[in-house]
């Protein structure tokens, strides 16, 4: 049924690369895989910003003993060295003390405030896991600022943006990854469970971090649904001509032209979810989130499901039909989960998410 369901809405091959031909091997992938990243740069999120020549980090204040002296608390600055110019941005560590070596997550926040609505830090570090926490504003506006300040304004060329420009999306992304050359330099975290979770706006933005940097192990996309997990063709709800008239600036100026043509887009957004594999990836939705639509999300997860069975892995592990509310599906190396209510990163959310990675910690 869901073969069919996917089938039905003709979705560009991930297992074809441009020039036609087949992609039948682990090594094919490898070259795919850097098709469908280019694929995503040069259409939907313009390109990534270029690493930088190094990443620093000064501690502005710790705390030893927050949260009744279970966790230490660092407020740090990072500062990415781009040649002729230095970007910095605030990072908030949390690692609890009671275990060895936590897992990690990169939380990608909409706010400042620790904790927020969205973000139970004390729930989170209680079940044994580290977080590092920067605010997305930080990096580049969550506005139409013309691309002044922030990383938006150092990347800034002559003129209007045009073609492949690149989106804030992927500004956030780049900022993730520069978490992790940080958390690298790190030996109280454990380095091979490093996973980037993000809600929405910044759920799309957690799977464009995962996608382009292999580093993060986990990623956790919670109900991301338009230009993030849900697949565009057919969808309910938000499409790319509602969101590029919404927030131009998070998408490169090409991906206008897709509004009312979703279906001579070269690529949709299993492309994305395939680009993490073999990676571990779980989405989550909301019944009443019907903006995202959580159907259509859900088929994303199942189409990208052939590039992990072609890399040996599990894939997706989900019975032969749509989602329904209470739906948990975490055995396999894709996740998904679809509670009640609307569109929110909830406590259900997070403890779905760290059950997942709990489960299927590498080298435990
Ligand atoms: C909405 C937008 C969605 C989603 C959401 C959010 O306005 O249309 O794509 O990202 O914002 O980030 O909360």
């Amino acid at each position: 049924m869901l073969q069919e369901m996917v089938d039905s809405l003709q979705l560009p091959k991930l297992l074809k690369f441009n020039d036609g031909s087949l992609v039948t091997s682990a090594e094919d992938w490898q070259k795919r895989r850097k098709e469908i990243l280019d694929i995503l740069c040069e259409e939907e999120y313009g390109l990534r910003p270029p690493k930088p020549f190094k990443v620093t980090a000064m501690l502005n204040s710790i705390n030893e003993i927050a949260y009744a002296g279970k966790i230490i608390e660092q407020h740090l600055i990072l500062s990415a060295d781009m040649g002729n110019k230095i970007f910095s941005f605030p990072v908030n560590i949390f690692v609890p003390k009671f275990v060895k070596k936590p897992m990690m997550i990169v939380y990608i926040a909409f706010r400042p405030d620790l904790p927020d609505r969205y973000l139970p830090i004390e729930e989170i570090t209680d079940e044994g896991f580290a977080i590092a926490i920067f605010c997305y504003n930080d990096v580049a506006a969550d506005r139409e600022d013309h691309f002044i300040g922030g990383l938006a304004g150092l990347l800034k060329k002559k003129g209007d943006r045009t073609s492949n420009d690149t989106g804030k999306l992927m500004m956030w992304a780049w900022a993730a990854s520069r978490v992790v050359d940080y958390l690298e330099t790190r030996n109280d975290i454990d380095q091979k469970n490093i996973a980037v979770m993000g809600h929405s706006r910044l759920g799309k933005t957690a799977l464009i971090a995962a996608a382009y940097d292999e580093r993060f192990a986990f990623s956790f996309s919670n109900d991301s649904g338009c230009s993030g997990d849900a697949i565009t063709r057919e969808k309910e709800g938000e499409r790319v001509e509602q969101i590029t008239n919404s927030f131009p600036f998070w998408f490169c100026p090409k991906y206008r032209k897709y509004a009312r043509h979703e279906d001579i887009m070269p690529f949709d957004q299993h492309f994305l979810l395939a680009a993490i594999a073999p990676r571990f990836v779980s989405g989550g939705a909301a019944v009443e989130d019907i903006w995202a639509d959580p159907n259509k999300q859900y088929l994303s997860y199942v189409a990208a499901d052939e590039v992990y069975k072609l890399l040996g892995k599990e894939g997706f592990v989900h019975p032969d039909r749509l989602p329904q509310v209470g739906d948990i599906f975490n055995d396999g190396t894709i996740g998904f989960h679809m509670r009640y209510g609307k569109h929110f990163h909830s406590r259900y959310d997070w403890q779905r998410y760290m059950e997942f990675m709990k489960k299927h910690r590498i080298g435990k």
